[in-house]
């Protein structure tokens, strides 16, 4: 049986890395083997590509050099990692995935999401997370969690930005049943119990 594709969405700051922590402790507890990876990234080029895409240049960096840089980062995260795991019956769970893309080169950036969508076709073909947890926090709370940090080249963008990062994940998160929003302001052990429990539901109906 394919491996199920888990992603963890949000706005910097939102507590990702934290609740993927909880969320493998989890699948671990139930004895899912899986796998943990993370967009852009997951393979020697993709994290090189990733390193290019935060760095900060002199040269303006367009949204669409954005986009193609990170869907050739996730052709070979796809082609090497991800599907391989897949096909073999281990779960994946990925720190952000494509609808990062709409939210922050669609949305945020303005780029035309037919594009976005036509890339998303032709790299991904017929894969596409099977659940993501999307965690909600407003830019302002994203801002304090970070605070003191040195900030690479997207984190440097200003608030506006960021709402409309939020504004695009909210959008998407509406249009698809894979999605499972979680408010990120309250205290992150909520935050851990609701994902706990939404993810123990989905790993029953799923083995
Ligand atoms: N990007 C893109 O533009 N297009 C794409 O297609 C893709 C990505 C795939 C790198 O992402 C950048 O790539 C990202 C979008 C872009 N840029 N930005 N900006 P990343 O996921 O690697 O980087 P990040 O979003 O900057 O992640 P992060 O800063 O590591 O944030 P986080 O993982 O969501 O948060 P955290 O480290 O778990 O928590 C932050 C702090 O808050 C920490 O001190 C926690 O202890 C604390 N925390 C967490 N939860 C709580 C609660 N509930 N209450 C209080 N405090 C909390």
């Amino acid at each position: 049986m394919r491996g199920r594709f888990i992603t963890l969405e949000g706005v910097e700051g939102s507590g990702k890395t934290t609740n993927l922590e909880y969320l493998c402790e989890t699948l671990k507890e139930k004895n899912v083997s899986f796998i943990k990876t993370r967009e852009p990234g997951g393979t020697e080029l993709a994290e090189a590509i990733r390193e290019a895409m935060l760095a900060k240049w002199q040269e303006e960096i367009t949204g669409l050099t954005e986009v193609l840089l990170v869907f050739a980062a996730r052709e070979q995260h796809l082609k090497n990692v991800i599907r391989p795991n897949l096909e073999r019956g281990t779960w994946v769970v990925c720190d952000r995935f494509t609808d990062a893309t709409f939210a922050y080169q669609g949305e945020a950036r303005g780029v035309d999401t037919e594009i976005i969508e036509r890339l998303e076709q032709w790299v991904q073909v017929d894969l596409y997370p099977d659940l993501t947890f999307f965690l909600d926090l407003p830019p302002e709370e994203s801002e304090s969690r970070i605070a003191g940090r040195e900030k690479d080249r997207m984190e440097s963008e200003n608030r506006d930005f960021f709402q409309k990062v939020r504004s695009g994940y909210i959008r998407r998160a509406k249009g698809h049943k894979r999605y499972c929003i979680l408010d990120a302001s309250r205290p992150l052990e909520e935050v851990v119990s609701d994902l706990r429990h939404q993810l123990l539901n989905f790993v029953q109906e799923n083995s």
